[in-house]
């Protein structure tokens, strides 16, 4: 029992030491270089798990962490190799994703050349499957975790491919259904000119 109380507080300690270092803080780098590279409003969400960022007491963020929590906190802050699988609790998926192929040291020293982020990432991974890879998300400032955030071209051409059948089914019925009426307004015409002609034929009479 003692064990497990020193142990938590030594992880809150440790985790409280790296935000006063601003080993966590710092890392905004990225956000700052997706930002400027896109022109599009960036924060912190893109890879916390809370938009704010990691330091504060809301859920996400360090201070609302519980024992279990700030334990994988503590793991993941020792995750410097590549294929380490992390879940720190302060990252989203996506910020997980980062550290999981790059490794926590390479993500640091990163922190000096933000911009060579996109293209080490891998081009494969899309979190979110609305046909952007992670990696591009970055780079165009959009969120890698929302399938409804994304350039609007790409997005466009990828709900096409997804959608196209019911597409095409709905262009096929709207075809026919102009096409029946047209014929049906053709009927009615000749239909109104027999009962006129008719009708001027028994005048007539
Ligand atoms: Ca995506």
């Amino acid at each position: 029992m003692k064990i497990g109380v020193a142990l938590r507080s030594c992880v809150v300690v440790s985790a409280l030491f790296a935000v006063m270092q601003g080993e966590v803080s710092a890392r905004s780098e990225f956000q700052v270089f997706s930002q400027a590279n896109s022109g599009r409003g960036v924060d912190c969400a893109m890879c916390h798990a809370h938009p704010n960022g990691p330091e504060g007491l809301k859920p996400g963020q360090i201070g609302s962490l519980n024992a279990q929590e700030l334990k994988l906190l503590g793991l993941a802050r020792t995750a410097f190799e590549p294929g380490s699988s992390v879940e720190n609790p302060i990252l989203n998926d996506f910020g997980n994703r980062i550290v999981f192929e790059l490794g926590k040291r390479t993500f640091l020293e990163l922190r000096a050349q933000p911009e060579l982020l996109g293209s080490l990432l891998s081009a494969d991974s899309d979190l979110d499957h609305d046909g952007i890879p992670d990696a591009t998300e970055f780079l165009q400032g959009t969120h890698p975790l929302s399938s409804q955030h994304g350039a609007p071209g790409a997005l466009f051409l990828h709900n096409l491919g997804e959608q196209w059948f019911p597409i095409v089914m709905l262009a096929v019925a709207t075809a026919l259904g102009l096409y029946g009426l047209r014929h049906l307004l053709i009927w009615f015409s000749i239909l109104t000119d027999q009962w006129s002609a008719e009708s001027s034929s028994s005048e007539g009479d």
